[in-house]
């Protein structure tokens, strides 16, 4: 496998960790559309990873947050058979924030469980990590790396290889 050009993304979960509480969206539009996830997205031009982060989050469901605040846990690498670029996920939690979660035109955001979140309908790297991650059990800093069989449709819910650690 070859180095390939990356785009660097975040991804938010803002935790109640004394309810075992997790804040997740259901993306209403544009890609992962359906899935339920964190919350995050690309970077801006001239952006840094936690600005960015904290953008994403006002603007997918209302909370803002500081970047004292914000605790980067781990960096996750996708790549896909059909796609030359790969993705650079950047995995952050939070647990001060000012608001309450809104709905808006991206996102649906709901509090889970950590055993009740929706895996079936998250991103099938989740199933590998996620639940790890929330329960305090993966590294911090983790680095995981996932190959998947293609980046859309029922391709893109293929793991052909993984390592996390
Ligand atoms: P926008 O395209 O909406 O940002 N993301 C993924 N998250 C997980 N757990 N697994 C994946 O497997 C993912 N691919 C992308 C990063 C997309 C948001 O979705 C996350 C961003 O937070 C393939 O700007």
């Amino acid at each position: 496998m070859h180095c390939r050009e990356k785009t660097v993304l975040t991804l938010i979960y803002p935790r109640r960790p004394s309810e075992g509480l997790v804040l997740l969206g259901l993306k209403k539009r544009g890609f992962g559309a359906g899935k339920w996830n964190g919350f995050g997205g690309k970077l801006d031009p001239g952006e840094s990873l936690e600005e960015s982060a904290l953008r994403e989050l006002q603007e997918e469901c209302g909370l803002t947050a500081r970047i004292a605040d914000l605790h980067w846990r781990g960096c996750l690498t996708y790549i896909y058979d059909t796609k030359a670029k790969a993705m650079e996920v950047n995995v952050f939690d939070l647990d001060k924030w000012d608001g309450e979660p809104i709905e808006t035109d991206e996102m649906a955001p709901q509090w889970f469980q950590h055993e009740a979140v929706p895996i079936d309908s998250m991103w099938a790297d989740d199933d590998y990590w996620l639940l790890q991650f929330l329960d305090g059990k993966l590294n911090t800093p983790f680095i995981g790396r996932f190959r998947f069989k293609g980046h859309e449709g029922l391709a893109s819910s293929e793991v052909l290889e993984h390592s996390i650690a």
